[in-house]
């Protein structure tokens, strides 16, 4: 008998009314980006197509790049601690990536025995497929569902919940500008239950030549993931930019306390973005800003949790004090 195609509506990974709308809402943020001045811009989620995806995942083995493998053994040592301390039976994951770290935190509540259900929201639709069935396939017993979206405007298809953990990890809230963390926050805080927890991972003011390094490795995979978001504007918005144009720039501002990632513009050049119908003129030299990666003291941490709905239960950072994860708790 024929088959028709199914549309099964149980489907794990459920398409955002937004992600639908994906394409029109990037040309809306490019134009608006690209028109800034003095320093045009471009949002640090369209790195993330494929290319983009494995070249983060490059940049996590560097040797250079502390924050990874920092995080990775703070929550080693910790998530069986954190997890007592919130005793949840959902683990979310926001912006999960390869979802590898998750994992330390799935095992122990599987382990004590409370596991229902892990939910994923990744801008990259691939990788979280990926995420998903890989996720699905190791811990069969418990719901595994994914939302292709942007935590900084998706959140609520996360759905009401409680006993929720939910993880934001690897110093992606250093993305987010620090007068966008209130309301950041606050979103947060309307997907939580009062017992429920979120656990953060930030990355922290340190020593300048370590934080330059991170973000100018010797091998220039840095750069090359700097130079993939041009690709991505040619990809998907038929731009005609040739990245070889550009060069990779990072430095710290140590007054603003954030990483700013730009690309240079090594000769005079206009580029158009056709699906945008606005073109890009630049001289020798003219920059456009691609990430803000802000570092955080315990301090001005907990100041931009102020008003917020949420609050500081435990900050735990590593022996050198590179980076720490911070629970929060409505
Ligand atoms: C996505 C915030 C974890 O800022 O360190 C790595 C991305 N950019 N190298 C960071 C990134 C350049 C990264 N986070």
């Amino acid at each position: 008998m024929h088959q028709e195609p199914q549309v099964r509506q149980g489907d794990a990974v459920r398409r955002t009314r937004r992600a639908a709308q994906a394409l029109d809402s990037m040309i809306a943020e490019v134009r608006a980006g690209l028109a800034r001045r003095p320093l045009p811009e471009l949002p640090c989620k369209y790195f993330y197509d494929e290319r983009g995806c494995a070249l983060f995942e490059e940049i996590t083995r560097l040797p250079e790049y502390y924050p990874a493998r920092t995080e990775t053994g703070i929550l080693a040592e910790h998530a069986d601690a954190i997890v007592d301390a919130v005793a949840p039976c959902e683990i979310v994951e926001l912006g999960s990536g390869t979802s590898r770290k998750i994992r330390f935190f799935i095992d122990a509540v599987r382990f004590r025995g409370w596991l229902e259900s892990i939910q994923l929201l990744e801008i990259s639709e691939a990788a979280l497929r990926a995420s998903v069935a890989r996720l699905q396939h190791d811990y069969p017993e418990a719901r595994v569902g994914g939302v292709a979206g942007d935590f900084a405007s998706d959140l609520a298809e996360l759905g009401p919940g409680g006993g929720r953990l939910v993880l934001f990890l690897a110093g992606t809230i250093g993305n987010l500008h620090p007068q966008e963390l209130p309301s950041f926050f606050r979103e947060v805080a309307g997907v939580l239950e009062p017992e429920d927890g979120f656990l953060v991972g930030v990355d922290l003011v340190k020593d300048e030549a370590r934080l330059h390094a991170a973000y100018n490795d010797s091998l220039g995979v840095t750069a090359e993931f700097n130079r993939n978001i041009l690709r991505v504007l040619n990809d998907r918005l038929g731009a005609d930019f040739d990245p070889w144009d550009f060069d990779h720039r990072a430095f710290y501002d140590s007054e603003r306390q954030w990483i700013e990632m730009r690309l240079r513009a090594r000769r005079s050049l206009t580029a158009q973005i056709p699906a945008a119908g606005t073109t890009l003129s630049l001289q020798a030299g003219d920059e456009i800003r691609t990430e803000l990666s802000c570092k955080y003291t315990r301090e001005t941490f907990a100041a931009r949790l102020r008003g917020t709905g949420l609050e500081l239960e435990r900050w735990i950072t590593d022996p050198q004090c590179l980076f720490a994860s911070a629970l929060l708790r409505r």
